[in-house]
């Protein structure tokens, strides 16, 4: 009987440790089918204030997978800045609150771009110096406005055309030397914030990309405050990648801080209407995240202020809307916010990276 009683306690202490080692074995199962916890750097995606309070499934996403936010459009000038004399703030300071409330890191976008511009702003008549009263005023706004719950800012979008040359816009037609003043201008309403000038399509095109190495060199020559450079990163399954790896070195280079800030991965750029997303390109494009992540976990630490993905799903991605093209499947989340072959393939090869 004594024996048997033994027995009986020996068995259920075996019991709880197995139980023990498996609740912990899928604890950490569950941690590792995030892709935030395999990263180490922060990972995100632009948002977009009615999809966040109307779609829980995109919450729970926006919640869940990312640790930091971009706002896809409420801080563009058009939307932040409405009339002369009118900010409105409503739709940005949703967007912070809600990232403050589930911890998220925010990304500020953007302060100067020659598009989503109000209309008042393009009638606007005036010399250099009322065109500089007004940009500067628009920046010290929405920068002091968001001061201390912005990591920070792109202060300058897209100035360049693919010969390098500089984009002609309301800001480069009316103030010389617009970009170094944004930059100045941007760093004296919020100095902890860490400035960004964010382009894209830089593979392929070296000129557009000698352009923005010496703008930053220039920047830096000059005492101008800028810390980070903004690779936007939309780019197509076939994009070369010796071509992004390239972009990517001359980048980390400048030992600015690096953003891959807009992130995905086009498998139909030329909108053919019978496209099918079978599995071969789902997996090419696979492999293409793949390869755009493993790059950047390259680069060094101090350098990976994080990877931002445009939009949450393919349904919601700005290539079906903007560019209507409704067979476009961009992202690793599905039309049915569910996550795809993709995202776990890059679980899988960033897991032994680690
Ligand atoms: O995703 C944004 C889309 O909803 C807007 O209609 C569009 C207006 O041009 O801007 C999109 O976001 C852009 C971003 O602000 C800057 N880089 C390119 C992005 C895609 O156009």
């Amino acid at each position: 009987m004594k024996q048997f009683s033994y027995f009986v306690k020996l068995n259920l202490h075996s019991m709880k440790l197995i139980t023990l080692l498996l609740g912990l074995s899928y604890c950490l199962s569950a941690q590792d089918t995030y892709l935030k916890n395999i990263v180490k750097f922060p990972l995100g995606a632009s948002v977009n204030p009615r999809m966040l309070n109307e779609n829980e499934a995109y919450r729970n996403i926006a919640k869940e997978e990312w640790t930091s936010l971009t706002a896809e459009n409420h801080m563009k000038m058009m939307l932040i800045h409405p009339a002369a004399d009118r900010f409105d703030f409503t739709k940005g300071d949703e967007i912070v609150a809600f990232a403050a409330k589930t911890g998220k890191r925010m990304h500020g976008h953007t302060l100067v771009w020659h598009n989503q511009v109000p209309q008042w702003m393009k009638d606007f008549q005036g010399d250099q110096q009322a065109w500089e009263e007004l940009l500067k005023n628009h920046i010290q706004t929405v920068a002091s406005h968001y001061k201390g719950k912005m990591a920070g800012w792109d202060v300058v979008n897209e100035s360049f055309l693919d010969d390098g040359s500089l984009r002609p816009s309301l800001w480069a037609d009316h103030i010389p030397d617009y970009i170094a003043k944004s930059f100045q201008w941007a760093h004296e309403a919020d100095p902890d914030a860490i400035l960004f000038y964010n382009d894209y399509g830089q593979d392929g095109k070296p000129k557009k990309m000698q352009a923005i190495l010496d703008l930053v060199s220039d920047l830096k020559r000059r005492g101008i405050p800028i810390h980070g450079l903004g690779l936007q990163m939309h780019i197509n399954v076939d994009s070369k990648r010796n071509e992004l790896q390239e972009v990517l070195d001359k980048s980390v280079a400048t030992g600015l801080k690096i953003h891959l800030s807009e992130l995905d991965i086009a498998v139909n750029p030329k909108n053919n209407p019978d496209f099918v997303y079978e599995e071969k390109v789902a997996s090419a494009q696979a492999e293409q995240f793949n390869f755009v992540f493993k790059s950047y976990m390259m680069i060094p630490a101090a350098q990976q202020y994080g990877i931002t993905f445009w939009n949450i799903s393919d349904k919601d991605s700005w290539l079906r809307g903007y560019f209507k093209r409704p067979k476009e499947y961009p992202l690793l989340f599905d039309d049915n916010y569910a996550k795809k072959p993709a995202y776990t393939s890059l679980i899988n090869a960033l897991h032994s990276l680690n």
